[in-house]
């Protein structure tokens, strides 16, 4: 049993396509707190997030819109995250991808006051590892991997508490990096599992491999799901559909994994956008693979011992 410990996250401002910030009420919507309670576990709504208003930071890059608006998001999410991870298991409930350099920087203070290392699994289309300097889009939700890692080019932002070590990142899905993003991760320890890599090895080896590690060095783990992970064919309501994505038995069968080794410490549902969904089919299946996250199994077999 996990005391589940929802916090909506209405951020809009990461990208260009309004509806983000409807998120939340979705996920509440389809059932999300409800699917928790079935499977045993003990769930508290926070409510959503209220930032500050934002202070007229500036930057460099003229395409950079809505500078002061995320870095209020920035703190305002950093502090809910550090202020939840000592009472269960927070979940995030977005919003666009933004968020999370909020939701990560608070997360990693309180794994650095623990003591502990943070690994950080970021399942998306998208590496995300652009900087405030780097961003052609202007969109800060291409960046939030860049700041949690430690890269320079965040100058407005608040310094990054703890920089994750490379080496503690894994994406998967990954089908879309533009060149300053692919130049800027050759130069990191981060595994990459794109596409052709879950091709040619299937899901399965390189996430035991990933977890192996996190309980290895007793980690915590941040699992960030940007919707966009998933083939847009089942989850449509997202700004930036890019096909080829992971099938629905491949997220499910990565999120009954990730439940199956008791790593994850804290997760982020990020880039639904309702207004863009079909009888809110997306909002279903995002909810249902967080069914499988927290522990819902068809037959319970004994699984490997990790
Ligand atoms: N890398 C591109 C596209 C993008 C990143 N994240 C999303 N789209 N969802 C950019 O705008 O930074
Ligand atoms: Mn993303
Ligand atoms: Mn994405």
């Amino acid at each position: 049993m996990t005391h589940c410990i929802l916090i909506g996250a209405p951020v809009d401002e990461g990208q260009r396509r309004p509806g983000c910030l409807m998120g939340p009420a979705a996920y509440r919507v389809a059932g999300l707190p409800r699917t928790l309670t079935d499977l045993g576990h003990t769930v508290e709504d926070r409510g959503d997030v209220v930032p500050a208003p934002g202070r007229g930071q500036t930057c460099a890059n003229a395409a950079v819109h809505h500078l002061p608006e995320t870095i209020a998001w920035t703190e305002a999410l950093a502090a809910a995250a550090s202020t939840a991870m000592p009472d269960g298991l927070p979940i995030f409930m977005g919003g666009d991808h933004s968020l999370s350099l909020g939701t990560v920087a608070g997360v990693a203070s309180h794994a650095d006051a623990a003591g502990r290392p943070l690994f950080v699994i970021w399942l998306d289309a998208h590496s995300d590892f652009h900087t405030v300097e780097t961003t052609t889009s202007g969109n800060l939700h291409g960046t939030p991997m860049a700041y949690a890692a430690g890269r320079a080019g965040f100058d407005p932002f608040p310094p990054f508490p703890a920089p994750v070590p490379g080496e503690n990142i894994c994406m998967f899905g990954i089908r879309s990096v533009d060149p300053a993003e692919h130049a800027a991760l050759a130069e990191t320890e981060i595994t990459v599992n794109d596409m052709r890599v879950l091709d040619e090895q299937g899901i399965v080896a390189p996430l035991r491999a990933f977890l192996d590690r996190v309980r290895a060095a007793n980690g915590m783990l941040h699992v960030s799901l940007d919707v966009d992970f998933l083939d847009p064919s089942f989850a449509p309501a997202v700004g930036t559909t890019v096909p080829g994505g992971t099938t629905f038995r491949e997220a499910h069968l990565v999120c009954e994994l990730l439940h199956e080794s008791g790593l994850m410490t804290s997760l982020d549902l990020v880039e639904l956008n309702p207004f863009l969904d079909e009888r809110g089919k997306t909002a279903r299946a995002m909810v249902d693979l967080v069914g499988s996250l927290m522990g819902r199994k068809v037959f319970d077999r004994p699984t490997r011992a990790f």
